[in-house]
C-alpha cells in the first residue's frame, strides 16, 4: 500500500494553543483524512516542542520546572485535538526517550560526516524565535541601534559562549540544486523564491549547541552543551517515522505543513541536516499564511489570542474547519472574523449544501415515499450533472496534491450550485403534476446520487456533519472513517429500491 506522511510543526509549550496552531493542524488533518479515503497508509504526526531557552524562561517566570510546564500545556493540546476532530496517528513530545535517541543519533551522523566542529559563538540571539542573528542582519533590518529581532521585533540577547557549529555552508550548492530540480519541494511558489534568494545570498555555519542553560538534549560525549532546540525539534519528523530503529516506511515525508514564520528552518536548515546525514529529503514543505483576528494581530501582550476551546463554545468543529480552509487561499494571510464565518456558513453550508440535501430528500419522500427508482434513460442535463461530479472528483484530487484546500472546496461548491440549478431546471414538482413518473425518478436519482458523492468529498473537511448527511442518504449510521474512494466513489452505486431517510436540517441557519 502506498504510504502518505503529513506533519504539523511541533508547538512550543510556553503558551496555550491558539487559532494559528489549530489552523495548521486542521489542514494536516484534512490531508490525512483525504489520503486515508484514497486508500493510502497514512501517518499523521503532530506534537509539542518542549526544550529550549524560551520554554525554560517561561517555566522560571511561573516558578515551576520546564518539565512541569510541558506536562500542563501538553494536556491542553491533547484534549483540544479530539474536540476539533483531529485524527493524528501519533503525538510526539520531544522529552520522550524515542526522540532523545533519534536526536543523539542524528548528531552522531552529522559529526561522523565531518559536518560539526567546535568553536566560539559571539553574536546575537532572539529567545522568542530561538534564532541566531548577526549584527549585520540587524543593521540590514534597521534594528542595529535598538538591537531588535528582524523577525519578531523583540529585543535580542548578546551571546558569547563556546558552541558547536554545523557546516551549513557546505550544503549550499547541493540544496540549491535540489530546490531547482524539484519545483514542488517548497510551496507556495512565492515562498520557494524567497528561500532561493536566501540560499543564493550565502549560508553561514550555524551554531548548534548552548552552554548557558540546560533544558534540552545533551550533546553526545559533551554534556556541558545542550543541542540547539531547532536541531532537536526538526528531528521529530524522523522520530515519528521510526528513526533510527524502525521500518521508516513513511519516510520521506510527503508534506511538512508549517506557518510562514518557520520556513527557513524547514526549507534550509532541515534539508541541509538531512543532506549531511545522508537521509532522503522530505518531498515537500508548504508554508501557509498567518491569521489576524477581527483585523488585529494576535499577541501575548494584547492578550487577544483566539483560543480554539473558546471558539468551540460558539461553533462546532466542522464549521470552524470549513471556514478556516475555505475563507483564505492556503498560503495567503487572512482575517478571522465572526461575521465572515457566519456569512460563509449561512450561504454555503445552510443555503447551498443544506438546502440541496433537504429539498432533494423531501421531494423523494413526497413523490416516491423515499424510494429511489431505476433510471431508464438519461437526458443531456443528467449527463452534465454526472460529468460535473466526476470532474469535481479529479479536481479535488489535484487540489489536495497541492494543498489547495480552498480550490478543492470551490470545486465541491460549484457542483452543489450545479445541483441546485438542476433542481430548478428540471422542476420535479412539475414532473409530478404532469404524471411524468419516469423522468421524475431519473431526476431524483441524479440528485441523491450526486449528493452522496459531494458529501463523500466533504468527509475530510467535515467528518461529523458528513456522517449525519450520509446517514440520511444511506438510511443507516455511517462510519466515515471506513469509506474508500475506490469502493464508494463511483457513480451509480445507489441501487433502485434504496430507501433514504427523511431529512432533518444539518446546517440550521445562524442568526
Ligand atoms: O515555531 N496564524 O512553535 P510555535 C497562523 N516549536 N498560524 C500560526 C499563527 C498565526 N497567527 N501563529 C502561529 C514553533 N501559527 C516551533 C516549531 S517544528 C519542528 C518547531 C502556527 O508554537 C504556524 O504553524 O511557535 C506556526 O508555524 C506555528 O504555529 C508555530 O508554533
Amino acid at each position: 500500500m502506498q504510504s502518505y506522511y503529513v506533519s504539523t510543526p511541533i508547538y512550543y509549550v510556553n503558551d496555550e494553543p491558539h487559532v494559528g496552531h489549530a489552523y495548521t493542524t486542521i489542514a494536516a488533518d484534512v490531508l490525512a483524512r483525504y489520503y486515508r479515503l484514497a486508500g493510502r497508509d497514512v501517518l499523521f504526526l503532530t506534537g509539542v516542542d518542549e526544550h529550549g531557552q524560551k520554554v525554560e524562561q517561561a517555566a522560571n517566570e511561573r516558578g515551576i520546572t520546564p518539565a512541569a510546564l510541558a506536562d500542563a500545556v501538553v494536556d491542553g493540546y491533547r484534549s483540544l485535538w479530539p474536540s476539533l476532530e483531529i485524527s493524528n496517528d501519533d503525538f510526539i513530545r520531544t522529552s520522550e526517550d524515542r526522540h532523545k535517541r533519534a536526536v543523539s543519533e542524528i548528531w552522531r551522523r552529522l559529526d561522523a560526516a565531518g559536518a560539526i566542529y567546535k568553536g566560539f559563538y559571539e553574536d546575537l540571539y532572539c529567545v522568542p524565535c530561538e534564532t541566531y542573528w548577526t549584527a549585520t542582519q540587524l543593521k540590514d533590518a534597521g534594528h542595529a541601534d535598538d538591537k531588535r529581532c528582524p523577525d519578531c521585533g523583540r529585543p535580542v540577547q548578546q551571546v558569547k559562549e563556546e558552541s558547536y557549529f554545523f557546516r551549513l555552508g557546505n550544503y549550499q550548492e547541493a540544496l540549491l540544486e535540489h530546490i531547482r530540480n524539484n519545483p514542488d519541494f517548497i510551496g507556495p511558489e512565492s515562498r520557494r523564491n524567497e528561500v532561493l534568494r536566501f540560499v543564493e545570498g550565502g549560508l553561514r555555519d550555524l551554531s548548534v549547541s548552548r552552554t548557558t542553560f540546560t533544558w534540552g538534549i545533551p550533546v553526545p560525549g559533551d554534556p556541558a552543551h545542550v543541542i540547539y532546540v531547532w536541531i532537536d525539534a526538526l528531528t521529530n519528523y524522523l522520530t515519528g517515522a521510526g528513526f533510527p530503529d524502525g521500518d521508516m516506511r513513511h519516510w520521506p515525508c510527503d508534506v511538512h505543513l508549517i506557518g510562514k514564520d518557520i520556513l527557513r528552518f524547514h526549507a534550509v536548515y532541515w534539508p541541509c541536516m538531512l543532506l549531511a546525514a545522508g537521509i532522503p529529503l522530505p518531498k515537500r514543505v508548504y508554508a501557509h499564511g498567518w491569521w489576524t483576528v477581527e483585523g488585529e494581530k494576535m499577541s501575548k501582550s494584547k492578550g487577544n489570542a483566539l483560543r480554539p476551546d473558546k471558539l468551540l463554545e460558539e461553533f462546532d468543529a466542522d464549521t470552524i474547519r470549513y471556514f478556516l480552509l475555505r475563507e483564505v487561499p492556503f498560503g495567503h494571510d487572512g482575517d478571522f472574523s465572526h461575521a465572515a464565518l457566519k456569512q460563509r456558513y449561512n450561504t454555503e453550508l445552510a443555503n447551498d449544501i443544506g438546502n440541496l440535501l433537504n429539498r432533494s430528500l423531501s421531494m423523494l419522500h413526497k413523490y416516491q415515499d423515499g424510494v429511489l427508482a431505476a433510471v431508464d434513460s438519461e437526458e443531456a442535463a443528467d449527463r452534465e450533472l454526472v460529468a460535473a461530479v466526476e470532474a469535481m472528483q479529479r479536481s479535488v484530487d489535484d487540489a489536495m496534491q497541492r494543498q489547495a484546500f480552498h480550490e478543492a472546496l470551490e470545486h465541491i461548491q460549484s457542483v452543489v450550485r450545479h445541483g441546485n440549478r438542476y433542481v430548478e431546471d428540471n422542476a420535479p414538482w412539475a414532473l409530478f403534476k404532469q404524471g411524468n413518473a419516469d423522468r421524475l425518478a431519473t431526476v431524483l436519482y441524479h440528485l441523491v446520487e450526486s449528493l452522496r458523492l459531494i458529501v463523500l468529498q466533504l468527509v475530510p473537511f467535515m467528518p461529523v456533519k458528513t456522517a449525519v448527511m450520509l446517514a440520511q442518504i444511506m438510511n443507516a449510521e455511517q462510519q466515515v472513517n471506513a469509506l474508500l474512494l475506490s469502493e464508494h466513489g463511483g457513480w451509480g452505486l445507489l441501487a433502485a429500491g434504496h430507501v433514504c431517510a427523511r431529512p432533518s436540517p444539518v446546517f440550521p441557519r445562524m442568526e
